[in-house]
């Protein structure tokens, strides 16, 4: 059952924090399992995909049977997400599956998810106006960069679900709970303020960081850990100093996803510049390198005096993953937790990638076991 929209989650909320015990408590939502990609295209290929509804109901079954504190989200207003996302951007999702429909390409020519054909990019347009298509299916491509991040008719519902989830526990964070997990489906840290993709349609991490920024922290560090340079969110923040950026990921120069950011030379901009930290490593790295860059992460939030810290959480770095070469163990992401914890600072976790769904559950209960300390 889902609360009414509220600001007052203290007073709905009956879960009660003892700073002392650090174990995450794990938050979920029922309706981040409507998106139902069902498919990638992949250099033009229809293919299954892997970012799945399974793996939320893998995660969680792992978290059940380890005794973790699981609480259903809390629905909150769009105020936050306002504030990261082009409001064209939160439309166009809103509505892209009715568009579609409506236009009749589930019938004609079969297609049941919204793809783009057509995207406007900085060479074709050559200075004119970004101007909103009449054409659902060239706007399809006014908003998606790349042709692997489907929409059908619950990704809508989920992408949303996953901000209330994400802001429902920074809401826990902020009433004393130590570490906070945000079980969050789809994933988000490929989105920037006016573009999605790669398997993701909201930024969970992005609104994240801003919500600890509304509610008064003054400084948020952001560590990406997921295998794959968090593009979106390094964008929303590039010139900002208030929230800080560091990752850690495959290197995009070795070929991989996003291919276009994550190089160690963007450091942000204007007051933003030395705010944003990039680590790229090289495909088959094991947990020796990959710790160490954690530890370097670590250090910049430190240095840049944050006091709270959102982790983007994403296993698909571990030695198993189909979506990465990183060759991370558990034992790796327990240590990087700990690494982390260290910090002393409250944490939002969110989580991100992570494809191999017989060990999702060990590397993320490893994970939160780390940051728990
Ligand atoms: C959140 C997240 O981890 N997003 C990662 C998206 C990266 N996807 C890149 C996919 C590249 C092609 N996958 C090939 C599959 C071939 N069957
Ligand atoms: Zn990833």
């Amino acid at each position: 059952m889902r609360v009414p929209i509220t600001d007052k989650l203290w007073d709905a909320d009956p879960v009660t924090h003892d700073a002392n015990i650090r174990r995450a408590i794990v938050v979920r939502s029922d309706y981040c399992a409507l998106h139902i990609p069902g498919a990638e295209i992949w250099v033009g290929v229809r293919t299954p995909g892997t970012e799945v509804a399974e793996r939320t109901a893998r995660i969680e079954a792992t978290l059940y049977s380890r005794d973790y504190t699981v609480v259903d989200a809390v629905a909150y207003p769009d105020s936050v997400l306002a504030s990261i996302h082009d409001p064209g951007l939160i439309a166009y999702l809103q509505s892209a599956y009715e568009r579609w429909t409506q236009a009749g390409f589930v019938v004609d020519p079969g297609q049941d998810r919204v793809v783009p054909y057509l995207m406007p990019t900085l060479g074709m347009l050559d200075g004119l106006p970004e101007r909103e298509p009449t054409a659902i299916h060239a706007a399809a491509g006014r908003w998606c960069y790349d042709t692997m991040t489907l929409i059908g008719p619950g990704t809508w519902t989920a992408a949303r679900a996953a901000i209330d989830v994400t802001l429902t526990a920074v809401d826990h964070v902020m009433k004393g709970a130590p570490v906070a997990y945000a079980l969050t489906r789809p994933p988000g840290h490929h989105v920037t303020r006016s573009a999605f993709g790669g398997s993701c349609y909201l930024n969970n991490a992005a609104v994240a960081a801003q919500a600890l920024r509304e509610a008064g922290h003054e400084r948020v560090a952001v560590i990406d850990i997921d295998a794959h340079h968090g593009n979106g969110t390094q964008a929303i923040f590039y010139d900002r100093a208030d929230v800080t950026y560091g990752s850690l990921h495959i290197d995009p120069a070795a070929g991989w996803f996003p291919h276009y950011a994550g190089f160690a030379d963007e450091l942000g901009r204007g007051t933003g510049t030395g705010a944003n930290l990039n680590i790229p490593l090289a495909p088959e790295t094991g947990d020796d390198r990959w710790l160490g860059a954690v530890e370097q992460l670590a250090a910049h939030a430190r240095d840049h005096h944050a006091s709270a810290l959102v982790v983007s959480l994403g296993v698909d770095a571990a030695l198993d993953d189909p979506e990465s070469p990183l060759r991370v163990s558990a034992t790796g992401y327990e240590t990087a937790g700990r690494i982390l914890a260290e910090l002393g600072l409250p944490i939002v976790a969110v989580q991100e990638g992570g494809y191999h769904l017989d060990t999702l559950g060990t590397l993320v209960d490893a994970t939160l076991t780390g940051l728990g300390g």
